[in-house]
């Protein structure tokens, strides 16, 4: 399962560490072209975080669990990592990545390709602790709730300071791979993915991977908080009445990780491309590579194999057009489900759900005619 990429020419200083999209709170995305390995290590994992990380002290720590629940319950940070354990690999994409794709503008975080990673995820699966309190039966939510809290900038603003907050649906909640997770790739979590405890829900946006949980609350209505309505949300349609819902699972999508935008290729020379897909609730069985901005698809091969909530790297071993020019290469996935990504941005998701094939601009040029390289 291990592939380095072999195309990179040493003709571009490869930037090092995680770019900066806002400082305080920390909003940094991965560079994507540096997708090698299936596991993206931690410290090239994106964060993203509305508000100044918490500092928890884990000796102090309580995650409580409550609302229409038999028992009320509240551990120490000690409690749950004495608990049965198990861990998954899931992929992470933040519902706002490749928002500067999108023309016009729009506000928000100007993401990139690179506010998505793939990690291993290792806690207490939330249907322990759901189990030990006791659902009450009329239970169709669970809200989880983090120690971070601000003042959101986007309007519909909220009155005064608010929480983190996202709730799943009881179904999804009951499922073991849902974690309450205190460790990314074998280490604990660092401060800014989480620490101590974070709730990953595979499958989903990011979003509903609550970071620094200190509450889970069983409720009996959908949750209204304003990271489910305002923020996260989405205009679905019901017979033609345009309905606010909360984003949830991830949509099917592919990337480019080489070339990358702009990437100048010498004329008729063998190039891999390569890339990553990823989906919700299914599984990515195919990947297609256009070479001419979309008026033809060729079959690329994935190198991992399928692994659910998890990405597949995937391939496609390319000889350079002999004629230099601005060429568009464009991935485009299939899913198990039948789905296949749309041709383009869908509004009802405002800047949100970025999940069209996104262009990738490339020059062939030899060499000679390029000054600096
Ligand atoms: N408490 C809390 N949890 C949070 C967030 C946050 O701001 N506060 N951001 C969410 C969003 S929008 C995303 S995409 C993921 C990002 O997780 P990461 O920073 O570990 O990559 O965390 C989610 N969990
Ligand atoms: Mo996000």
């Amino acid at each position: 399962m291990d592939m380095k990429v072999k195309n990179w020419s040493g003709t571009i200083p490869r930037p090092v560490g995680l770019i900066i999209r806002q400082k305080d709170p920390n909003n940094l995305e991965m560079p994507f072209d540096q997708l090698d390995d299936f596991i993206t290590p931690t410290e090239l994992f994106y964060i993203r975080s509305h508000f100044p990380t918490p500092e928890l002290d884990p000796l102090s720590y309580r995650l409580s669990t409550g609302g229409a629940v038999r028992r009320e319950l509240s551990m120490s940070y000690a409690d749950i990592r004495a608990m049965p354990s198990r861990s998954c690999i899931a992929t992470l994409e933040c519902a706002g990545n490749g928002r500067v794709f999108l023309a016009p503008p729009v506000p928000g975080a100007q993401w990139e390709l690179g506010a998505v990673g793939n990690a291993e995820w290792t806690g207490v699966p939330l249907s322990f602790l759901l189990e030990h309190a006791g659902l009450a039966d009329d239970v169709v939510e669970i809200v989880l709730e983090g120690a971070d809290r601000g003042a959101p900038k986007e309007e519909p603003k909220p009155p005064g300071q608010i929480s983190y907050a996202r709730s799943i649906r009881r179904a999804r909640a009951m499922e073991h791979d849902v974690l309450i997770a205190y460790q990314m790739n074998g280490q604990d979590l660092p401060p800014d993915h989480g620490y101590p405890l974070r709730a990953i829900v595979p499958g989903h946006y990011g979003m509903a991977s609550v970071k620094w949980l200190t509450n889970i609350v069983a409720a009996t209505q959908p949750f209204q908080g304003y990271w489910q309505t305002s923020d996260y949300g989405y205009w679905d349609d019901s017979d033609g009445t345009p309905v606010r819902r909360p984003l949830a699972e991830m949509h099917l999508k592919s990337q480019i990780a080489l070339p990358r935008v702009y990437e100048r290729l010498q004329p008729n020379r063998p190039y891999t491309i390569f890339g990553a897909a990823w989906a919700g609730d299914t599984d990515v069985t195919e990947i297609w590579i256009s070479l001419d901005g979309g008026a033809s698809w060729v079959k690329g091969d994935f190198i991992d194999p399928i692994n659910r909530h998890a990405w597949r790297r995937w391939k496609y071993d390319w000889t350079t057009p002999p004629r230099p020019g601005r060429y568009t290469l464009l991935a485009r996935a299939t899913a198990a489900d039948g789905c296949v990504q749309p041709d383009g941005h869908n509004p009802n998701f405002g800047s949100y759900v970025i999940d069209h094939p996104l262009p990738i601009e490339v020059f062939v040029t030899s060499l000679e005619a390029c000054p600096g390289s």
